[in-house]
């Protein structure tokens, strides 16, 4: 059983994707990946939706380009958090792909992240947040990153300092 399923439109959007799966690991929350397309495949991502929940999954991690109605499908047919990651490569940049992924109608949201790495990395990170609240643990571990994160700024820092290259 996996809690996070991590769905794209392409395989070609897995070299981004799988930035939330590494994000995923190193909090030790499980999750399954699946290639399947709003447009492409949409039975098929309809019953990827349906086994997943029966399956126990608890959010789903969805990133598509271009016209990206990936997440939106995928909010459509499931009452579980759903968040979006807008993937660049379409008209600027991926610009297209976050109108697309955030601008849902009311009634159907998609929790919508930054377009690219570092949105895949944050769904990553707010499902995580999401699953914590009933998981005293994982919140741990969540807290955890967030000091590992500032000390890592703080010994950026410092060694700008050494080098001389800041006062
Ligand atoms: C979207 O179209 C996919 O999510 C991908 O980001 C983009 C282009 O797909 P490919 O032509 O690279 O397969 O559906």
């Amino acid at each position: 059983m996996s809690l996070v399923v991590i769905l794209m439109g392409s395989v070609n959007d897995w070299a981004l994707m799988g930035e939330a799966a590494a994000e995923l690991d190193q909090l030790g929350v499980s999750w399954s990946a699946h290639v399947t397309s709003a447009h492409r495949t949409p039975e098929r991502t309809l019953a990827i939706v349906r086994e997943a929940e029966d399956g126990g999954a608890r959010v789903f991690v969805c990133g598509a380009g271009m016209a990206a109605h990936l997440a939106g499908v995928v909010a459509a047919h499931t009452v579980r958090p759903v968040i979006g990651v807008p993937l660049p490569g379409g008209l600027g940049d991926g610009l297209d792909a976050l109108l697309s992924t955030v601008q849902m109608p009311g009634g159907i949201p998609v929790a919508t992240v930054a377009v690219g790495k570092a949105g895949a990395r944050n769904a990553a990170v707010l499902a995580a947040e999401i699953l914590a609240v009933g998981d005293p643990a994982l919140s741990d571990r969540l807290h955890e990153r967030r000091a590992r994160q500032a000390r890592a700024v703080e010994e950026a820092d410092a060694a700008l300092r050494r080098e001389g290259t800041s006062r």
